[in-house]
């Protein structure tokens, strides 16, 4: 059993907020907050039923002055008659695209998702969250966190218009969430909450010190309160990086930003725990 602690300072507002977008064939709030482990099997891929594709796409970067790649997952029947949402789901400092796919399996998380009804149908984009064109996975912390910072600017000017352009998606705030795992959880906390013109919805996984301090995460909590419509903050118990999800957790209580906050017991910082996160937050997403 997943321990879930839930901080909802505008309870009510969420509450109902959540519960009016819910279909009948979802589960309700207080099913989905008490997180539990995900069933089993539920990252494991199944013959009988209608998948996704996944596909390797380049797209020109004006950020570091060159193609750069992407994987982009779109969902099963996916057609350009209609449009949709798009998760923007990041690496950690050991990967790069083909991280998640490699060890996470998102694909399957939510090919599954799809054949239970359990998921908004959308679209999740895999980026290369190092924007440089010589920073590699090989390269010391200290030399990768500016390639890691200014994926910023790429995913806002090169990778979002690309995407927007290149697939058949809805192109408004609600409709963007922006999430990651360590390096990229960072990331998701740093760009989302910094750019909430553009993402409604953010997660953090196992966030990594690469997080800005808590008070320079948010300029205005009142503003960030009303414009979120999912702030998920996540980690295991167990992980090194604890004290980064805590602290972030601890400031938005603070100045009562209304989020999600899931501690995973005897969870570490590994794909176990993130897949987790992925099989919890794609359910809350676009609802
Ligand atoms: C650090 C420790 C870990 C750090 C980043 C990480 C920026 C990232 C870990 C990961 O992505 O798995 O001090 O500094």
């Amino acid at each position: 059993m997943i321990r879930f602690t839930i901080f909802f300072l505008s309870i009510m507002g969420c509450f109902a907020a959540a519960v009016r977008s819910r279909a009948d064939d979802v589960p309700t709030l207080e099913q989905t907050i008490a997180f539990s482990e995900p069933p089993v099997g539920y990252d494991i891929r199944r013959d009988d039923i209608d998948r996704g594709t996944l596909e390797t796409v380049e797209y020109d970067s004006t950020t570091v002055g060159g193609p750069r790649k992407a994987m982009v997952y779109t969902p099963p029947g996916y057609t350009t008659e209609k449009s949709y949402p798009v998760l923007y789901l990041l690496h950690g400092i050991g990967g790069d695209e083909n991280e998640w796919v490699r060890n996470g399996v998102p694909d399957v998380i939510l090919d599954n998702l799809y054949a239970d009804r359990r998921a908004a149908s959308m679209i999740v984009v895999l980026p290369n969250g190092r924007a440089s064109k010589d920073v590699t996975a090989r390269d010391p912390i200290p030399r990768q966190a500016p390639a890691f910072a200014a994926f910023e600017r790429d995913l806002l000017i090169d990778l979002i218009p690309f995407i927007e352009k290149t697939y058949s998606v809805q192109v408004d705030r609600e409709s963007r969430a922006l999430a990651g795992l360590s390096m990229g959880g960072g990331q998701s906390l740093n760009f989302g909450l910094g750019n909430l013109d553009t993402f409604a919805w953010v997660g953090g996984f196992s966030s990594a010190p690469n997080t800005k301090p808590p008070a320079d995460l948010i300029g205005a909590p009142s503003t960030a309160a009303k414009q979120l419509r999912l702030l998920y903050v996540a980690c295991g118990e167990k992980d090194g990086l604890f004290r980064i999800s805590e602290g972030v957790h601890k400031f938005l209580d603070e100045k009562k930003v209304p989020h999600f906050y899931s501690v995973i017991p005897g969870g570490q910082h590994d794909f176990k725990v993130w897949k987790s996160d992925l099989y919890h937050f794609a359910q809350l997403l676009f609802r």
